[in-house]
């Protein structure tokens, strides 16, 4: 078998990379360990910035995200019992963001390859990744018990944080900068409205609440546990209880509850490996780096990388040139380390630190700071709603 660009994961990374190549008449080809249904029904990320929204709207793959995503202006910091709304649109000259979950651009992405006879690949075994330093590179695969070989120009390792591209690499070669934060985000997802218009951040004394949401009918909510938290020890009550004390405000406020029909335990880790190539094997999203999610950043971070890598592809494909493809790793460095900063300022600023109180009084006075002046909350919404692309 034989295609020009082999991809590693039918994540939104891979999923995208693909249906990008297409659109430029480039060749690929998927292939991904989990069944269709389980990549289209992992509940993962919810917000998208305006410059991902765009290029899924412009690369046609947007209509429903249009129909049924959310269109935000703002988002609330709440503390002290109080509200501050951060007024996005205002503040960055209109940008937005689209509540809209990952499990759906996912869905859109593969319905979208599928109906142009995109190849894609699922459930397939003991993936392996050969030759990436030679003019023809490989990944060799089994489906259905059948051993394949699928031989190409370039490969992308789109296959997450644990998948197999990464860990190809010689040792010695990449460079690993990593944090593990001392805490953890339990989630859930709940059959009942969402309890606010907007996604509303609270920075409590028991610890941090994000309210989001996926629908009018669905809400997504997280609080703040410890890193090794059981999540066996939280009934949907105490879920429930807890919630309601993090949201609590100086007026009648109230958190609706309803049936939990999703719940789970988040690692809260900064992570990016340097360089993201080696010879012909490009590392793409979360297979070159984690962000914790407080800035809602790395579904958006994935869908940057393959915007530069599509681009430098289409550049080796259309002219020769190889001086993009030779720059990815620079290009995306430079606006991975931009939001791992404001990721980590964000987790630090809105969570119980366990530094002590004196952190804690400084996050407060941060707080203060932030929803005081315009200069420091227009820092904060040009950033959520994501840096422009092309400031690369
Ligand atoms: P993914 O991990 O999504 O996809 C990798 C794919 O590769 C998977 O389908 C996997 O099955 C496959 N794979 C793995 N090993 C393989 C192998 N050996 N062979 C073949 N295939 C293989 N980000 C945001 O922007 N906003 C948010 O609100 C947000 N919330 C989050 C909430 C949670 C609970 C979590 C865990 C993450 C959240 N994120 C958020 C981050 C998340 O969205 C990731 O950044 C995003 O999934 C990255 O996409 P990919 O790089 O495609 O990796
Ligand atoms: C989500 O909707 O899952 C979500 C939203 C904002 C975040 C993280 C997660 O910062």
């Amino acid at each position: 078998m034989r295609t020009q660009v082999g991809i590693v994961g039918a994540g939104p990374s891979g999923l995208l990379l693909s249906h990008l190549l297409h659109l430029r008449g480039i060749e690929s080809v998927v292939v991904e360990i989990r069944s269709r249904q389980y990549c289209e029904t992992r509940i993962r990320a919810g917000v998208l910035e305006q410059g991902t929204a765009d290029l899924l709207s412009a690369s046609g793959v947007g209509a429903r995200m249009a129909r049924e995503g959310l269109v935000h202006h703002g988002i609330v910091l709440r503390f002290g019992g109080r509200d501050h709304r951060i007024d996005l649109s205002g503040l960055t000259g209109g940008r937005t963001i689209t509540v809209y979950g990952q499990h759906e651009v996912v869905k859109d992405l593969i319905a979208a390859r599928l109906s142009a006879g995109g190849g894609i690949f699922f459930d397939v075994q003991d993936v392996e990744v050969l030759d990436v330093d030679t003019p023809a590179p490989r990944i060799r695969f089994d489906r259905g018990g059948v051993a394949q070989d699928l031989r190409c120009d370039f490969i992308a390792g789109c296959d997450g944080f644990h998948g197999v591209c990464r860990p190809t690499v010689p040792a010695g070669v990449l460079t690993a900068y990593e944090h593990t934060f001392p805490l953890a985000w339990l989630g859930i997802l709940a059959q009942v409205p969402p309890a606010s218009d907007e996604l509303i951040y609270s920075s409590h004394e028991r610890g941090f609440a994000l309210l989001s949401m996926r629908s009018p009918e669905l809400s997504r909510l997280y609080l703040q546990c410890a890193p090794d938290e059981d999540i066996n020890g939280w009934s949907d009550e105490r879920i429930w209880d807890e919630l309601r004390r993090r949201f609590e405000r100086d007026d009648a406020w109230t958190l609706r509850d309803g049936p939990v029909v999703q719940k789970g335990i988040t690692a809260m880790r900064s992570f990016v490996v340097a360089p993201m190539q080696y010879e012909r094997l490009f590392l793409v999203g979360d297979a070159a780096h984690i962000v914790p999610p407080t800035g809602a950043k790395g579904l958006n971070l994935a869908a940057a990388d393959v915007a530069v890598l599509a681009r430098a592809l289409e550049t080796f494909y259309t002219t020769g040139r190889t001086d993009l493809l030779a720059r990815y790793s620079d290009v995306c460095l430079r606006r991975v380390w931009k939001v791992q900063r404001f990721s980590w300022w964000m987790t630090s600023m809105l969570h119980r630190s366990s530094d002590g109180e004196f952190f804690d009084r400084l996050h407060r006075a941060e707080l203060d700071y932030i929803t005081g002046s315009r200069a420091a909350s227009t820092a904060l919404a040009e950033n959520y709603v994501g840096l422009p692309f092309d400031d690369d």
